[in-house]
């Protein structure tokens, strides 16, 4: 379209300076149809742009909005009074309100009272953190971190720690696959796209048990070509609350190392599942402990509520420290091009909160809270559902799911029943998050599902 215009303009007047008259100044504009034409004159050579009305980025057509991120924003265009945004996974206190950690707010003074300067970080994030992080992760007296065999970069929270690994995928593992589950977390597949690595899934969510479909998903991971990496979520599985037990982590180790696979943990919820940081990291640190080779993406969004500060990490968990070494200076390659050296504020606070005891056990106790009420309302949305709906429906999913989620089962149509009739504001896969949830606002969204359940198809 642009050029199409372009191209009259230029027919209707000639380049030729004497069809169009240059004033005194030898500079000039004219009007043509929609478009100005502007001239000038130096020494001698008539040179003229042409300034379309019609766009360049014509050919860009509309983006449609983020599954997740997007429901915020429609959430934020309603004007209803009752209205309930259960889509992104953020935690709310019982009135409803975003909640900043005690422990944070400490921090933040200490380093307020330190004065600490805001010059650049190195590439790989601040050292403080990255210890702190990686000790967090997989426990201060873990072997790999002994024997120095791990590569930890500071990240742009979970999802940019994510997209490092899989750049670093892509690099050097190319025509590799990457294993996701499915369902996933949604932004999953956007990362390793536009990464360009190509990704395949095993079966994870049984929809007829509500449960986990643990013989598929051992079957499809048995199935991939050796050297597959497997997409793992640490805890909390995002968006069906269910996780492995155990035993059935242990039998994916099992097949994950016969088949000479390489597990890509994505922890994102530590601390949330159990409530305890180092409950929650157990898978990650079973694979550890059996001398395999690991990549872990970590965030720090959910359980210290740093969502804005985009802080996080990438760890390679390695066999010998030569090659973390040589791991850790290509992630700090591909960081640099792509975001050149990570923001400070976050890394600071995890450093804090982690490395000083007192905050730490503050941070455990506030951990718990939060963890906590979300079990509280769990309970009490289950009860509420249970009590009002006379059909027999066994709603006893809602209570064996964990985290901060709920994988309610309700189909797009009923998903938009929820959101359209009663202004409750949620993922169309079915997915609530129960963090954005309040005691008093079970009633209402337990009469919401029951209406969207047995009376939309
Ligand atoms: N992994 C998982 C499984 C995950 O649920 C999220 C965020 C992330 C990584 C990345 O979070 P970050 O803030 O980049 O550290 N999930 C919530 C928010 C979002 O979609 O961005 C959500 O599912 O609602």
């Amino acid at each position: 379209m642009a050029s199409s215009v372009l191209s009259v303009a230029t027919q209707c007047v000639s380049p030729n300076a004497s069809s169009v008259s240059i004033n005194e100044t030898h500079k000039g504009k004219a009007k043509l149809g929609g478009s100005t034409l502007r001239f000038s004159k130096s020494s001698g050579r008539i040179s003229m742009t042409v300034a379309v009305n019609v766009s360049r980025f014509e050919g860009i057509p509309m983006a449609p909005p983020d599954p997740i991120l997007g429901v915020s924003e429609a959430f934020r265009a309603d004007t209803n009074d009752v209205k309930l945004n259960l889509g992104v996974g953020a935690y709310r206190t019982e009135e409803l309100q975003p909640y900043v950690l005690n422990v944070v707010k400490k921090a933040e003074n200490l380093m307020l009272e330190r004065g600490d300067n805001k010059e650049y970080l190195p590439i790989e994030g601040l050292a403080a953190f990255n210890k702190a992080t990686a000790e967090l992760l997989l426990g201060a007296d873990n072997p790999a971190i002994k024997e120095q065999r791990v590569a930890t970069v500071q990240g742009l929270s979970g999802t940019g720690s994510l997209r490092l690994g899989a750049a670093l995928i892509e690099r050097y593992f190319p025509g590799s696959k990457v294993l996701i589950s499915a369902p996933t977390w949604g932004n999953h597949k956007n990362i390793f796209n536009d990464a360009r690595v190509p990704w395949a899934e095993y079966r994870y969510y049984d929809p007829r048990t509500v449960g986990l479909d643990f013989e598929g998903m051992i079957e499809d991971i048995k199935a991939a070509p050796e050297g597959t990496f497997v997409l793992l979520h640490g805890c909390a599985h995002n968006p069906t609350g269910i996780d492995p037990t155990p035993e059935q982590w242990e039998k994916i180790a099992d097949v994950i190392q016969q088949k000479n696979h390489i597990p890509f943990f994505d922890v994102a919820y530590q601390g949330f599942a159990s409530g305890s940081l180092d409950e929650d990291a157990t898978s990650v640190r079973l694979f550890v402990a059996r001398g395999m080779e690991v990549l872990v993406a970590q965030s720090y969004s959910k359980n210290l509520g740093l969502y804005a500060e985009r802080i996080g990490a990438m760890n390679v968990i390695s066999s010998s420290s030569e090659s973390a070494t040589r791991v850790k200076s290509q992630l700090k390659r591909l960081a640099r091009p792509m975001y050149s050296n990570p923001p400070v504020h976050g890394a600071r606070i995890v450093a804090n909160v982690v490395g000083t005891p007192i905050l730490f056990d503050e941070w455990k106790a506030e951990m718990e809270m939060m963890a906590g009420r979300i079990k509280n309302v769990r309970q009490k949305l289950y009860d509420s559902i249970s009590s009002k709906d006379k059909s027999g429906k066994d709603w006893s999913f809602i209570l064996k799911q964990i985290g901060m989620f709920s994988y309610t089962g309700l189909n797009k149509n009923q998903s938009d029943n929820m959101t359209n009739k009663w202004h409750v504001y949620m993922t169309k896969d079915g997915r609530i998050s129960l963090a954005g949830l309040s005691l008093a606002k079970c009633e209402y969204l337990a009469d919401a599902i029951i209406d969207s359940y047995h009376n939309v198809s």
